[in-house]
């Protein structure tokens, strides 16, 4: 038996939280279906502070595919993750709550009706009483970025936003196989939105390349220089304080000895060590972090640790944009 999360059978010696102190025997094995298999007073819409969207959307894949099943897949796992976080020395997701939506379903006209249909729907989250004070959305396919920065932007002043990209990919496309809402252009279309920060790149065509050079609003570490060291933080601080911050981490961006459930794995990339130091960059400097989204997780069957991965990566975040840490793990 796992020693944290559910066992809290009658007698033990650990006074039961969170989702135990609400279990009874038969629902010790199957927690609510909800992100982090919470009970309805963490997770109901009014009281929770984080929302999570799932967005389930998978139409533009070039290389393997899967990502429809990502959203199910990170739910599935979260049920799992130990609630406690010594980094914030409690149970985050007792003091905030986490309400999880309904699945957004696909617009399946053209990926632009979707990339419209996400649009509306995060910005129609944000603006909404009650709304969420982070939003996780989760992928699906990294093309859905491109209309999640469209609904922040309607939501919230855009001369204060900023994303924060971390992918092995540039997608810097401005089309790919004929459409401009490929996962290969997610960066490009944010780039007509707020500039770009992008981190742990080591995929890029040539003609992505001479645009990057050629634009202002791209700043970009490869993948060799975030190995390096943590240098880039300094410049990452610099490029997101005081600033509104959309966070999106396409998993291909870590290493795919730690990742490998992905549709387009590239040798190299960040460590999950090196992951959170950029997420515990973007979360202590920026103004605010109202959404951050967690794409292209392509579960592969038998193979739990990207799920899980995923998962605990999820409710780091949240718990990263909710509370101050209380202890320095740097
Ligand atoms: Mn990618």
């Amino acid at each position: 038996m796992e020693s944290g999360g559910r066992e809290s059978g009658g007698g033990g010696l650990v006074a039961a939280t969170g989702r135990e102190k609400h279990m009874g025997k038969r629902e010790l094995y199957q927690p609510p279906w909800n992100f982090l298999g919470l009970p309805a007073e963490l997770s109901n819409r009014s009281a929770a502070r984080a929302w999570v969207l799932p967005v389930p959307y998978e139409a533009t894949t070039s290389y393997g595919a899967g990502t429809r099943d990502g959203p199910a897949a990170i739910i599935a796992a979260s049920r799992q993750v130990e609630l406690f976080d010594r980094e914030f020395g409690c149970e985050p997701a007792s003091k905030f709550g986490v309400h999880t939506m309904d699945m957004m379903w696909p617009a399946f006209d053209s990926p632009a009706a979707m990339m419209g249909a996400v649009e509306e729907t995060v910005a129609g989250i944000l603006r909404g009483s009650p709304a969420p004070e982070v939003l996780a959305v989760l992928g699906g396919e990294h093309s859905i970025s491109a209309g999640v920065v469209r609904g922040i932007a309607r939501a919230v002043p855009s001369k204060e936003l900023v994303v924060v990209h971390e992918d092995a990919h540039a997608d810097l496309r401005d089309e790919y196989e004929g459409c401009r809402f490929s996962h290969a252009c997610a960066a490009r279309r944010i780039l007509e939105v707020c500039p770009i920060f992008q981190i742990g790149i080591r995929n890029i065509s040539e003609g992505e390349e001479k645009f990057r050079r050629g634009c202002r609003d791209v700043r970009t570490v490869f993948a060799e220089e975030a190995a390096a060291g943590r240098r880039f933080l300094e410049r990452l601080a610099e490029f997101v304080r005081g600033k509104r911050v959309y966070l999106t981490v396409d998993l291909d961006g870590l290493d795919p000895s730690i990742m490998p459930a992905v549709g387009t794995p590239e040798p190299g990339g960040l460590s999950w060590e090196a992951l959170l130091d950029v997420a515990r960059t973007v979360f202590r400097e920026a103004k605010r972090v109202p959404v951050f989204d967690v794409v292209e997780l392509a579960p592969m069957p038998g193979m739990r640790g990207p799920d899980f991965l995923a998962a605990k990566l999820v409710y780091k975040l949240m718990s990263l944009a909710l509370l101050k840490p209380a202890r320095r793990v740097l």
